[in-house]
């Protein structure tokens, strides 16, 4: 007899996901992701200027804020066929790594670790063991005994006080957790100074785009110019921080962020052996890579977009853009051509119509329709997206950083590539990516810099910004390989105006639900698929925790 165990909300994530899950044995047998907001913004844009797009779809995320922009963006410009500078590119790249490495330490550190990392058992641990640990793992100035018996310090006040504030409600007491002491002190103290990082890294956007989240973009380049003699736009006093910026980073991934997931997951090694999602990965080449309208036409990318299908990690199968369609069987929608139909995001609809119960509600899922989220599939198919994804098909490639990096962390954790699907390898696999992308953006920084003093300082390209220059129908799409994975914006102009505009969004392929054929999203699958992940203590359900943060859930995209 199975028993029926909710998380809700499930918390430390963006928006708002409960998840229900059938339990039995201290297994998990079924599972159900539900997405209980909608949003609406794909309704919002339709009628609008396609210039005027990137403001409001931006909003629809604050955490990998700047993405949706760019992919809107990337979007009206495939429609009406408007080249851009390539500083302006340039600018678009350094914003687009800068905010996906930030949401990368946000997800380890803010959103991730305490599922790992005892917070008050840091509170046992010997300071100066921990900055021996910390100093044997990279050469960080943050890793002193001082920094150590610090962190102990504010943990200290904050439990004696008895409000335990952003740490009430973890479950501190369940076995799971399994990192000695000294370990978790150090893991808290780079939780503590992720966030002077982040705040110091993030400079960047506001650098070029005037404020963060949400930064400001233009269609047709940038909104930033570009003159050394003018004290208000990018100088040499910007250049010399932006560089800065640029050096921190990498600093910060590499001699912190990287090596405790590698340690701290070395701790954990049975979690490369749970929680593995569909064993279909899709990617457009490596974190950050975006563009205008078909991936398979983009110029200079070192990767060919593609899908590893059926669990070959080895061989890579072309990507083909009209394979991508939407379900709404397991969502609260209508479709004009009936409920098990898919539909091309071209012609997508977005129609909400409510069918659950009213709440408080016990359960949602014995309803064919439990979520506000849609289903997208490639094809038949059900697929994972997201930095395993990347990594993975990068590898299939051998694209050569990819290649050194993995090999090096596989043999260090004594484990296969197959073990990289799984609740571990895709927080491992998130932090590679970030320590690739820093390395990534001193090279686009020199190039953007370098051009500079060559005399480039375009950003805008005027030509086709009146709309009379536009044809009277089109359409367009754009791609970004955004934190959490494949995102696609896709928009219908006529007369001026959107038509129609559809987000099909990273979020939205790994939380769906069951599509008609009754696959299940990679939430889903991971949780239940293999009917044996462990569940030991169904009021303290962290094993289940541990497994959907992996995939760093964004519900405000998912719904949009
Ligand atoms: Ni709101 Fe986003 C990313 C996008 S997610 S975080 O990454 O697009 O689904
Ligand atoms: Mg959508």
């Amino acid at each position: 007899m199975s028993t029926r165990v909710v998380i809700d909300p499930l918390t430390r994530i963006e928006g708002h996901l409960r998840v229900e899950l059938l339990a039995e044995d201290r297994r998990i047998k079924d599972a159900f992701a539900c997405t209980t907001q909608f949003r609406g913004v794909e309704n919002v844009l339709v009628g609008r200027d396609p210039r005027d797009a990137w403001v409001f779809a931006q909003r629809i995320c604050g955490v990998c804020t700047f993405t949706h922009g760019l992919c809107s963006i990337a979007a009206v410009e495939d429609a009406i066929g408007y080249p851009i500078p390539v500083q302006a590119k340039l600018i678009r790249d350094l914003m687009m790594r800068t905010i996906l490495i930030q949401d990368h330490v946000i997800h380890f550190y803010q959103l991730q670790a305490l599922d790992w990392v005892n917070v008050v058992t840091a509170l046992k641990a010997d300071p100066a063991e921990a900055a021996r640990i910390g100093s044997s793992l990279s050469n960080w100035t943050g890793n002193s005994r001082g920094a150590m018996a610090e962190t102990q310090e504010t943990v200290k006040k904050i439990v004696e006080s008895g409000q335990l504030s952003i740490f009430t409600n973890g479950y501190w007491d369940h076995p799971g957790y399994q990192l000695p002491p000294a370990v978790d002190l150090l893991a808290v103290t780079h939780y503590l100074q992720a966030l002077t990082f982040q705040r110091e890294m993030i400079k960047l956007h506001t650098i070029f785009g005037g404020k963060n989240p949400h930064p400001n973009m233009l269609v047709g380049g940038m909104a930033t110019p570009i003159n050394m003699d003018n004290e208000w736009t990018i100088n040499q006093v910007r250049l010399d921080q932006l560089k800065a910026i640029v050096a921190g980073t990498q600093t910060f991934v590499e001699q912190v962020y990287y090596p405790d997931v590698l340690a701290i997951m070395g701790f954990y090694k049975e979690w490369f052996d749970i929680g593995a999602a569909n064993p279909n990965l899709m990617a457009l080449g490596l974190a950050g890579t975006w563009g205008s309208g078909d991936p398979n036409l983009y110029r200079g990318n070192r990767l060919e977009p593609g899908l590893l299908l059926d669990g070959d990690f080895r061989k890579p199968v072309p990507f083909d853009l009209s394979k991508i369609v939407e379900y709404i069987s397991s969502g609260w929608y209508d479709y004009s051509v009936g409920a098990d139909k898919a539909l091309p995001p071209w012609q997508g609809e977005t129609n909400p119509n409510y069918t659950g119960p009213q709440p408080p509600y016990e359960w949602l899922s014995d309803r064919p329709k439990y979520t506000w989220d849609k289903a997208p599939r490639y094809g038949d198919k059900a697929v994972q997206v997201g930095p395993i994804a990347r990594m993975l098909l990068a590898y299939a490639q051998g694209e050569p950083s990819v290649v050194t990096m993995l090999d090096a962390a596989m043999a260090q954790l004594g484990i296969r590539l197959e073990q990289m699907n799984s609740t571990a390898g895709r927080t491992l696999a998130r932090a590679m990516e970030s320590v690739l992308m820093a390395r990534e953006m001193q090279a686009v920084f020199a190039d953007f810099a370098g051009r500079i003093l060559n005399g480039d300082t375009a950003v805008f390209n005027p030509d086709k910004w009146e709309p009379s220059s536009w044809p009277q129908a089109a359409k367009g799409v754009g791609f970004v390989e955004a934190p959490r994975g494949l995102l696609s914006h896709w928009v219908q102009l006529e007369k001026g105006a959107i038509k129609n505009y559809q987000c099909v969004v990273p979020t939205t392929w790994n939380a769906s639900g069951r599509d008609p054929s009754g696959q299940m999203g990679a939430f889903e699958y991971a949780l239940a698929h293999s009917k044996q992940h462990p569940l030991t203590d169904k009021d303290k359900p962290l094993e289940a925790l541990r497994t959907v943060h992996s995939f760093d859930p964004c519900m405000s995209c998912a719904v949009h």
